[in-house]
């Protein structure tokens, strides 16, 4: 009975810091984009860029491009594992699609942990972006 009390309690905090493994799953939108082509709405994939104690920054995933649309929600659902002791971190580069160059819009900068504290009570993680345009993490259930 002892014993089952302390092991509850264990798991709870390990919730509330952030220190247990867990799997991450989020989807991405943005809202407000602006300024991107002179005749169009944005043109916008992001790239998800990750890095950790043992890993430089690398790509990790990306988005589809979501075509002349300045409040693109993106398709795809992207997993991640979280450990604690890696200190990860995720790096979204927003980029605006040209036929001939790509200009970026805007990155987000953010570590696992804080994603997770941020979305036990709300699901969504809000970030300025350049004024008035703003991104968003949505951490998405496990099922
Ligand atoms: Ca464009």
């Amino acid at each position: 009975m002892g014993k089952l009390l302390i092991t509850l309690l264990i798991a709870v905090v390990g919730v509330v810091t952030g220190q247990e493994e867990t799997d991450v799953a989020m989807t991405l939108f943005a809202t407000d984009l602006n300024g991107c082509d002179e005749l169009s709405a944005c043109d916008t994939v992001v790239k998800i860029m990750c890095a950790s104690v043992s890993s430089d920054w690398r790509q990790c995933g990306i988005t589809g491009e979501m075509g002349d649309d300045n409040f693109p929600l993106f398709k795809e659902r992207f997993n991640f594992r979280y450990v604690p002791s890696e200190m990860q971190r995720w790096r979204f580069d927003l980029i605006d699609k040209d036929v001939l160059f790509d200009d970026p819009i805007g990155s987000v900068t953010v570590s696992m942990a804080d994603f997770l504290r941020a979305t036990e009570i709300q699901a969504t993680m809000m970030f300025e972006l350049n004024g008035r345009s703003r991104f968003y993490l949505h951490r998405r259930s496990l099922l």
